[in-house]
């Protein structure tokens, strides 16, 4: 019978490993044709009826290796079920996600572990689990423990997570080293049911208030190899978010999607993984209520999303840690999420900016005479970068000494006008200078920094400067090397931000110079479905790279500008928000990345990483006016907004384009400066609470279905709605907007929605935004810089409900000292209306618009004395306008 064991199966993997992944397809199908050669003669037979009885949407993939064309015979070898599926899109070898139903599935009995011992801790239980046989994966390790922590967590002291921690008690395998809280007391009164089930192992999680099955992992085996860890679970719903960095629509389509997880130098294409790597969903269930799951893990791995809806985690080292979190509403996940990995930075009030930025200015001078036209024109500017093109040979820490000859000067340029500057750094420092010539890469062989090869010799890659030796940023002692490299950099150019790159880390080699060493690391039994058509341009070694790159540069910062660090990073994992912000890659300057930024935006919102956005007009190819003008209107909303450009492309600054152009990007970025104060406040609320800044319009109307799938127009905190337009030749924009009362923020002007689209009038020169009903913006004068901007006096916007209230905020400090919030320097200020009329008002501000007051008020007292004001009505609003002159 199937269940039977089969003969070992050390040959099938052995032929696996042999090569480097390039060669995974070759030894496939020599693995194909060695089986094909023993069993000749394999006869057809029906598959045993406990697998025609498992439904196709219900298969768990026992043959998941790419390039393999799984038989019969191979799978049967696994003692799983084999039968091809129904429909032609189907397929039995799956070289890329897509590709549907697995043909090769496990049976319910196949064999998994029991609980054997079980043991309540101090936290929650420990349980002992074995299995009886191995299975076709080596290394598989037959007991494993299982705690089960029931925790408050460390700042909403809530009950609503649960962690379970898989290990191998016989030795100490690889866990991440973030610093997770450690949480002091068990939850008495969790919202969530546990129910183990011991024989096989599998754990049932439930919400209490609803009884939605969260988890349940009894719907395939466990798998812990050690380099194969696998587990499944069915979903309680096909609306499943997060699971970065890819680029897809914002909702995963569950449809048999394979979404891979290694941080990867790639341009963002479909179905491939890129930059970063985060193993966290969020899922809307029904009703409204959410919740999360988290796997701490930073090994290459696969997550599977099938039609069940069920998800399968498939990693290759690491043990298997993970949490859920039950929200109960989506916002709240996201902070029980961060909670555990850590609390976004506040930004310097300048990062929320206008950033300019390109690759391929000639020289110093020509970045000079942008910034002085930008000034011209009046358009505002907060800070200009250079990509690679200012560093001498595309060495870090130095400047091109000729064509750049100017470059601090233009530094101090820019701060004598209050801009900023932050450039371009890389990992990879050169290694091929002549001894005594380059400080960063003869100090840092002398103080150890460099990553080995297996052979105990510094490993040597090749990135822009040619042959280079990589920093190992997990080390203490690289950290003191990185900052006294920042720090004499410094003095020379006094720069304000850094902008890492090539983080991931990229190598334009496979492997090394001295290639790939062919052990089980490199050749993993198992390898995650990356694309094998590309170059390979990371080591399967340096997971640990990701996210410690950005603390270290967060850390040298804080030390040389003594003010709050500005990182922004191309690599991320998980926790990296407390260090860094994060652009969306090299994206391309075409209407479909236009609209694509919006879901990458949100996704890193929900990861915790709010401080994000996509390069404004496209990277690379040249973008087109009308393009780079719609771009710029959806960037005024970016929480992080840089327009930035590849070499060898017309340049799309706004003072490149038609006067019609530029002013319509000109209004779009003073629109930006003049909402600083509610961005500002979000982050603040970011920084401390763990809020979204940019959300989409799900997490503020969570029992809203029709929002569920939005991303093509998102929110800023709970107040605003911005509807861009996201493609060419036309002056109108269809958006959807969730039941209530709305008001355009620019007029007035209310709609009443009872949860619908409606199309909305966007020529060229206007970004739709929407107040929502009971909201109160504060917002500025805006100016050339934030700097300037920032003094000036206040305007409130106010939207009023039906029933005549409105309630908003104000965070404020000096914008740049770290730790205003945790060192009480700072004021916050909650507006309030209760009824029209009698408010407080707490702030000295300047003046005051009130949407949506019905009739025309006689008298208006503000501190007991009366107050001029202006009112004026047409058919779908009114405007109450208040002058006040402290
Ligand atoms: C549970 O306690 C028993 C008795 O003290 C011990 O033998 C066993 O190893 C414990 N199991 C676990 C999982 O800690
Ligand atoms: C843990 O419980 C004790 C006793 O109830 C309480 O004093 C303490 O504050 C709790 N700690 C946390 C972190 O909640
Ligand atoms: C969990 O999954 C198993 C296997 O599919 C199923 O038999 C069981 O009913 C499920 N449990 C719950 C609570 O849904
Ligand atoms: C940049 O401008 C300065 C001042 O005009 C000039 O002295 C210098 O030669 C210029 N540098 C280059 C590389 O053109
Ligand atoms: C900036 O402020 C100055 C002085 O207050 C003012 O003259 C100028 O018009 C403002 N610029 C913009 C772009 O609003
Ligand atoms: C504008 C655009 O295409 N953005 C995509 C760029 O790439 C990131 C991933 O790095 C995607 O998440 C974005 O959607």
């Amino acid at each position: 019978s199937l269940l039977q064991r089969g003969p070992s199966c050390s040959v099938t993997t052995g032929l696996l490993v042999i090569g480097c992944l390039l060669l995974v397809l070759c030894g496939a199908w020599l693995l194909g044709a060695v089986f094909w050669l023993h069993n000749p003669n394999q006869q057809e037979h029906k598959p045993p009826e406990a697998c025609s009885l498992i439904p196709e949407a219900w298969r768990f993939d026992c043959y998941p290796e790419r390039g393999v064309v799984v038989t019969r015979e191979l799978c049967e070898a696994r003692n799983c079920c084999f039968i091809p599926a129904s429909t032609a899109s189907s397929s039995a070898s799956r070289p890329s996600g897509k590709n549907g139903i697995p043909w090769c599935f496990y049976p319910p009995e196949f064999p998994s572990y029991s609980v054997v011992s079980l043991n309540d801790t101090l936290l929650g239980q420990k349980a002992t689990l074995v299995k009886e046989v191995k299975t076709y994966y080596p290394g598989d390790i037959l007991t494993v423990e299982v705690e089960m922590r029931y925790e408050t967590d460390k700042r909403l002291l809530n009950h609503k997570l649960f962690s379970i921690k898989i290990t191998d008690p016989s030795s100490s395998r690889f866990e991440v080293p973030i610093s997770v809280p450690t949480v002091a007391n068990k939850t008495e009164s969790p919202d969530y049911i546990i129910e183990l089930s011991k024989q096989p192992f599998g754990l049932v999680v439930k919400r209490r208030s609803t009884g939605a099955v969260l988890l349940n992992t009894t719907v395939a085996p466990l798998f812990y190899a050690d380099q194969f860890l696998q587990f499944s679970t069915s979903l309680p719903t096909q609306f499943i978010y997060g699971l970065g960095e890819h680029r897809s629509t914002f909702l995963h389509d569950v449809h048999w999607n394979t979404l891979t997880m290694w941080a990867r130098d790639v341009p963002p294409t479909e179905q491939t993984n890129l930059y970063g790597a985060h193993p966290f969903y969020l899922a809307m269930e029904d009703g409204g209520n959410a919740h999360g799951f988290f796997l701490l893990n930073s090994n290459a791995m696969d997550v599977v999303l099938q039609p069940a809806p069920a998800l399968t985690w498939r990693t290759i080292g690491g043990i298997l840690d993970f949490y859920i979190f039950l929200g109960p509403d989506p916002g709240s996940v996201v902070q029980q999420y961060v909670d555990v990995v850590g609390y976004p930075a506040m930004p310097v009030y300048w990062a929320l900016g206008y950033h300019l930025c390109r690759w391929g200015y000639d020289t110093s001078n020509s970045t000079w005479e942008v910034v002085k036209s930008m000034r011209n024109y009046g358009i505002p500017q907060d800070v200009q970068w250079n990509d690679i093109d200012y560093m001498d040979k595309f060495m870090d820490f130095t400047y091109e000494s000729k064509k750049f000859d100017t470059l601090p000067d233009l530094v101090r340029d820019l701060h004598a006008h209050n801009q900023r500057y932050v450039m371009i750094l890389d990992p990879g420092i050169s290694s091929t200078q002549p001894e005594g010539s380059y400080w960063p890469f003869d100090e840092g062989v002398k103080r150890g920094v460099f990553i080995k090869d297996a052979e105990g010799k510094t490993l040597i890659g090749k990135v822009w400067p040619g042959l280079t030796a990589y920093p190992d940023f997990s080390d203490e002692v690289t950290h003191e090397w990185w900052y006294d490299n920042l720090k004499m950099f410094h003095n020379k150019v006094a720069f304000d931000g850094l902008w890492i790159d090539m983080n991931e880390p990229s190598n334009f080699l496979d492997g090394s110079t001295s290639g790939c060493p062919s052990n089980n690391l490199e050749n993993p039994p198992y390898t995650p479905g990356r694309r094998l058509d590309l170059q390979q341009r990371s080591h399967y070694k340096h997971t640990i790279h990701l996210g410690f790159m950005g603390s270290s540069a967060f850390s040298a910062l804080k030390r040389i500008v003594a003010k709050r660090p500005f990182v922004i990073s191309r690599s991320t994992f998980p926790s990296q928000g407390m260090y860094s912000g994060h652009w969306l890659g090299d994206n391309r300057s075409q209407w479909k990345d236009l609209y694509t930024s919006i879901a990458g935006m949100l996704t890193f919102n929900l990861l915790g990483i709010p401080l994000v956005g996509a390069d404004v007009c496209g990277f690379s190819e040249e973008t087109q006016e009308e393009l780079c003008v719609r771009w710029t209107q959806l960037g005024a909303f970016y929480p992080f907004t840089r327009n930035h450009n590849a070499i060898s492309v017309k340049p799309q600054d706004p003072t490149a384009f038609s006067p019609l152009a530029r002013t319509a990007m000109k209004e779009a970025l003073l629109l930006r400066y003049s909402l600083f104060p509610v961005l500002y406040t979000l982050f603040h609320h970011a920084h401390v609470h763990g809020h979204t800044v940019a959300r989409p319009i799900m997490f503020e109307f969570p029992k809203d279905v029709k929002a569920y799938g939005i991303d093509k127009q998102f929110m800023w905190g709970k107040s605003l709605l911005v509807t861009p337009v996201l493609d060419p030749g036309v002056d109108y924009v269809d958006g959807y907007f969730p039941e209530g009362l709305w008001y355009d923020y620019y007029t007035g002007d209310c709609v009443t929605s009872k949860g619908e689209e409606l199309r909305l009038n966007a020529p060229l020169d206007k970004i739709n935004l929407h107040l929502r009903e009971g909201s109160i913006v504060p917002t500025q004068a805006p100016n050339l810089t934030l700097w300037v901007s920032t003094g000036q006096p206040l305007h409130l916007v106010s939207a009023l409900s039906q029933d005549g209230s409105a309630s908003g905020d104000l965070f404020w400090d000096d914008g740049e000292t770290i730790d205003t919030y945790e060192t009480n320097q700072y004021a916050y200020i909650i507006f309030s209306i209760a009824q029209v009329l009698s408010f407080m008002f707490l702030f000295c501000l300047f003046s005051a618009s009130f949407y949506g007051v019905k009739e025309k008020p006689s008298r208006v007292l503000v501190n007991s004395q009366d107050a001029p004001f202006t009112y004026r009505t047409n058919k779908v609003s009114s405007e109450f306008l208040l002058l006040l002159f402290f």
